[in-house]
């Protein structure tokens, strides 16, 4: 439920009216910004009669919330979530651009990408440490040398980094390395206790879509993590399973139409584990800014022949300025700035 004040109620009405929200054993969250006073009522707020609401001097009106996510609905929030990482703002007017190499490999590989995307306009830098693959026995990551690694490309070359966090356990390493954006892959977007433990801290998260998952399944997955106190949430697309054969899993562009209907957090496309092709992905990359999205993370590795996971689905880093030079000359049309 969500409850507008009225503009000339003062402090104290509003004071009323939220200790009758506590007294009913419910919660509330300030969702105010410049114009509106507004506030979220959570809990099972079927109890109460909107008479009884209405009564209170301050209130202005009162909107159901029918979904089952709250925090993350854009009835609660009206406006768009704009999140601060290291001075990139993600979900504003910009599309932010997030890229480097599927794996961090080691030192040589992950400067040479580094300085290349940087050079190219990408204003994120992407790289797996701890790598959730489907088979046990395929390449799993540096781990806390990937870390390290990450940690020196984004001192030396001053831009922020994405790794992938699997466990909550690893959440202070993850701080001490100076990680930026926390990625949760699609394996792990229904794992609560990670979600809880992501709620808990302010670090932004990037939250990808299960590859199954409902927009529902989703958005309250997001919500474990705004529900925890963390409103840092950036969703993903990166592509529903599929039975065919011909990419590795289907983009759903109409995703980032859904969210911007449903939500106010920032939604990012990863055209790369979507098509799981090369040669797919500038275009696939047009598509979501060209739909509203707020951003795109894509894979890029100096020598894809030989990367140690998901070579054939990296852009050399020619390709990758090729594609920003595409999205350049878009941007403008469609009202972002890249
Ligand atoms: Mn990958």
């Amino acid at each position: 439920m969500i409850v507008r004040m009225k503009k000339t109620a003062n402090k104290a009405e509003i004071n009323e009216f939220l200790g009758y929200i506590k007294n009913k054993g419910l919660s509330y969250k300030d969702a105010s910004s410049s114009d509106v006073i507004l506030y979220g009522i959570i809990g099972d707020t079927k109890a109460i009669m909107e008479s009884d609401i209405y009564a209170f001097s301050a209130v202005e009106n009162i909107t159901r919330v029918q979904e089952p996510y709250k925090l993350a609905s854009k009835k609660f929030h009206p406006d768009k979530t704009i999140i601060d990482v290291d001075g990139v703002k993600i979900g504003g007017d910009s599309f932010v651009v997030m890229a480097g190499p599927c794996s961090v490999e080691n030192e040589e590989q992950l400067l040479t990408i580094t300085k290349d995307v940087k050079a190219y306009g990408a204003s994120v830098l992407r790289g797996g440490a701890f790598k959730p693959r489907t088979s046990p026995y395929a390449f799993q990551g540096l781990g806390i040398e990937g870390l390290e690694l990450l940690k020196e490309a984004k001192e030396k070359y001053n831009i922020p980094i994405i790794t992938e966090i699997q466990s909550a356990s690893m959440i202070d390493i993850f701080m001490e390395y100076g990680v930026d954006i926390f990625q949760v892959g699609a394996r792990n977007m229904q794992n609560y206790d990670l979600l809880k433990a992501l709620g808990k801290i302010k670090k932004p998260v990037m939250l990808k879509r299960g590859m199954d998952s409902t927009i529902e399944e989703w958005l309250l997955a997001a919500e474990y993590i705004l529900a925890g106190g963390n409103p840092n949430v950036m969703l993903c697309e990166r592509g529903i399973r599929n039975s065919d054969k011909y990419t590795r899993n289907c983009l759903d562009i109409q995703a980032v139409l859904a969210i911007k209907q449903l939500s106010h957090l920032p939604i990012i496309v990863d055209p790369s584990h979507s098509s799981g092709r090369y040669d797919m992905i500038e275009d696939l990359a047009k598509a979501a800014l060209a739909v509203g999205a707020d951003g795109i993370i894509v894979e890029v590795h100096n020598k894809p022949e030989c990367a140690l996971s998901d070579g054939a689905q990296s852009l050399k880093p020619e390709k990758f300025g090729h594609m920003m030079n595409e999205l350049a000359k878009i941007a403008p049309i469609v009202g972002k700035k890249l």
